[in-house]
């Protein structure tokens, strides 16, 4: 980590050839996010009937491109972008090769192309080529084939991309043996190794089973093992959105409030957490599949509530962090300290209020957790209500936040305008507040999501407070201002990096924390270990309701297709292994 004392020159002058690499990655994600919030407020005013552009035949090609260019294209480049500077910053030290960096940066590009082409595709009939299939893309719904290949595209490019950081990382560790691992480095790693981890799932389904059969070699698939496939990926991917945003939490917030972050160690533990646990609890988006046995469902509820654990030790580290930086500029008394942060500068005020919007996201999402009250809500608008907090705002809304301090590092540039971005980030929380809290209560109404027509014939959804109209309207606004608000965000990026150099355009230090980690114990750092913990548990978690899953559910590929006889004899082998381990173990416990 750089120090006090240690270079005071910006980011962009030590490592220009990174900041080329991390400013591309920016860019095409904040493309995505234009396009995706313009068709974010397409779909808020359709189906809220208050304005309708496009036919409510296009709803799901514009569903789909909202999904997809925000939660994956959006997301993701902002962290390969941020890693990528974290990487370099935290080690002090160049990429290995910025050749390969652009290489890992050119495949995920053109895999975003190939899909984007075959989502927009969608809207022009005669062209052939279609993609509706919803940003979670499991069967029976069916893309074309580009769709697919542009997405495994995508996914080994975010996979050479963390090697790109591992090699920087094993260089590091030539030259430094015995010190511990920078925390954002350790953060940066940790969050990779759950990624490869996860992207497994979602790799074999589209490699060995979406590719084929949208190609038609296949004739079938199995659809429920596809889900399964899909949300044994699509689980950890909520991390993959929020470790960014954790690690500006941990790492800048403290800062920008003006003092230093609180526990070293216990940040380490929070991401080992993530590591752990983030993979076994997929089957919690499929309460309601049939196919898959209650006890597993109830296995995966159980799980899910431990990991409440590592975002609630988030939320402490944050505020306490906060409070502490507060203190150092004068803050006093139990609350009376809120009033000493700095509320002026966007950055910190977009994280803090994507925070307050996160706790809110929270215990919706402890709803969605659980087995049975999940039944209430499930498929309802309440579920965007919830995910609009959490990645629609905690990450979004942080990632927004962070730029503001980010970018200068790598334009060398002034931030364009320091009040347009603090309005930017109040209108994207008072939107958020509007469009989220009625979703939520549209949901609870039992108004269903995806779909461009929310209502029955001779049915009437009834609120117990309010009225049905008067959500409509909440969402329709709330939907306007986030849209405007990210208008004045690319608006201020653009002028940033258009503005004239400056010597010192942002101030980089990030301070030391208040507890380092010298005096935690090494095997934290020990990530062979805690990798190895991480496959087990994916392994119990996984084995035996893909087995039930293959072998009662219509075979691999559905519709009554032979199993290959060396798939079946492996899965056999492996339930009976995970089958007497468990009961050995249970023997021994009892
Ligand atoms: C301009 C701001 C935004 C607006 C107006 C908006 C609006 C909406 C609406 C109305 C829906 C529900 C559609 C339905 O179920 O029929 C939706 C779904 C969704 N939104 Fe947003 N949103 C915005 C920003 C975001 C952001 C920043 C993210 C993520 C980073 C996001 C991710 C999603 C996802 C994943 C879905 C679900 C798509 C599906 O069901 O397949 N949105 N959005
Ligand atoms: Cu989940």
């Amino acid at each position: 980590m750089a120090t006090a004392s240690g270079p005071a020159r910006t980011f962009v002058e030590r490592f220009p050839s990174e900041a080329g690499v991390i400013k591309a990655n920016l860019l095409v994600s904040f493309v995505a996010l234009g396009i995706g919030a313009f068709f974010g407020l397409i779909q808020a005013l359709h189906r809220t009937d208050i304005l309708r552009v496009i036919d409510s035949a296009d709803y799901y090609t514009m569903l789909t491109g909202h999904g997809v260019l925000l939660a994956i294209v959006f997301t993701i480049f902002f962290l390969t972008g941020f890693f990528h500077w974290a990487t370099a910053r935290s080690l002090d030290q160049p990429a290995v090769s910025t050749l390969y960096s652009w290489a890992w940066f050119g495949l995920m590009t053109t895999g975003t192309v190939l899909a984007t082409i075959a989502i927009l595709g969608g809207l022009v009939p005669n062209l052939g080529i279609s993609a509706d299939v919803l940003f979670t893309f499991y069967a029976p719904l069916q893309a074309h084939p580009i769709f697919y290949i542009g997405l495994a595209m995508f996914i080994v490019g975010t996979w050479l991309a963390g090697a790109d950081w591992f090699l920087s990382y094993r260089a590091w560790r030539s030259d430094n043996k015995g010190e511990r691992i920078p925390l954002q480095m350790f953060m940066v790693l940790t969050t990779m190794i759950m990624w490869y981890l996860a992207t497994l799932g979602v790799a074999v389904s589209v490699v060995f089973f979406l590719i084929p059969w949208s190609l038609g070699l296949i004739p079938s698939v199995n659809p429920l093992l596809t889900r399964t496939l899909f949300w044994y990926f699509g689980h950890p991917i909520v991390y993959f959105w929020l470790m960014p945003a954790y690690m500006m939490w941990y790492t800048i917030l403290p800062k920008l409030s003006g003092g230093r972050l609180f526990s070293d160690p216990l940040a380490r533990v929070v991401f080992l957490l993530f590591l752990l646990l983030s993979t076994p609890v997929g089957i919690h988006h499929q309460y309601l599949d049939p196919g898959i046995a209650e006890g597993f469902k109830f296995i995966a509820m159980t799980n899910t509530m431990f990991l409440l654990l590592p975002s609630l030790l988030t939320a402490f580290t944050a505020v306490a962090s906060m409070e502490h930086g507060a203190r150092q500029r004068g803050g006093e008394g139990y609350l009376r300290w809120l009033g000493a942060l700095p509320w002026r500068d966007p950055a910190f005020t977009g994280m803090a209020l994507a925070g307050i919007l996160f706790a809110a996201g929270g215990f919706s999402g402890m709803i969605n957790a659980g087995m049975n009250i999940n039944y209430l809500i499930h498929n309802t608008l309440w579920v965007p209500g919830h995910f609009h907090l959490t990645v629609g705002t905690a990450v979004a809304l942080t990632m927004m936040a962070g730029s503001y301090w980010l970018v200068p590092q790598l334009t060398g540039t002034k931030l364009y305008s320091r009040p347009i971005g603090l309005l930017q980030v109040i209108m994207w929380f008072i939107g958020m507040v509007f469009m989220s809290n009625a979703m939520h209560r549209a949901g609870l109404a039992g108004i269903p999501r995806r779909t461009a027509e929310p209502q029955y014939q001779n049915f009437e959804f009834l609120t117990p407070i309010g009225s049905i109209f008067e959500l409509r309207v909440q969402i329709a606004l709330g939907g306007t201002l986030l849209f405007l608000s990210v208008v004045l965000f690319l608006f201020n990026m653009l002028l940033t990096s258009l503005g004239e150099k400056s010597d010192r355009p942002v101030d980089e230090y990030l301070p030391e924390p208040l507890s380092g980690p010298e005096g935690s114990p090494r095997v934290l750092d020990n990530l062979g270990l805690w990798t190895g913990i991480a496959v087990v548990l994916v392994i119990l978690a996984y084995t035996l309701p893909l087995a039930g899953i293959i072998q009662n559910g219509g075979g691999l590929f559905g519709g009554g297709l032979p199993i290959p006889a060396t798939v079946s004899a492996g899965l056999d082998f492996v339930t009976t292994l995970v089958t007497t381990t468990v009961n050995t173990l249970l023997e021994v416990a009892a």
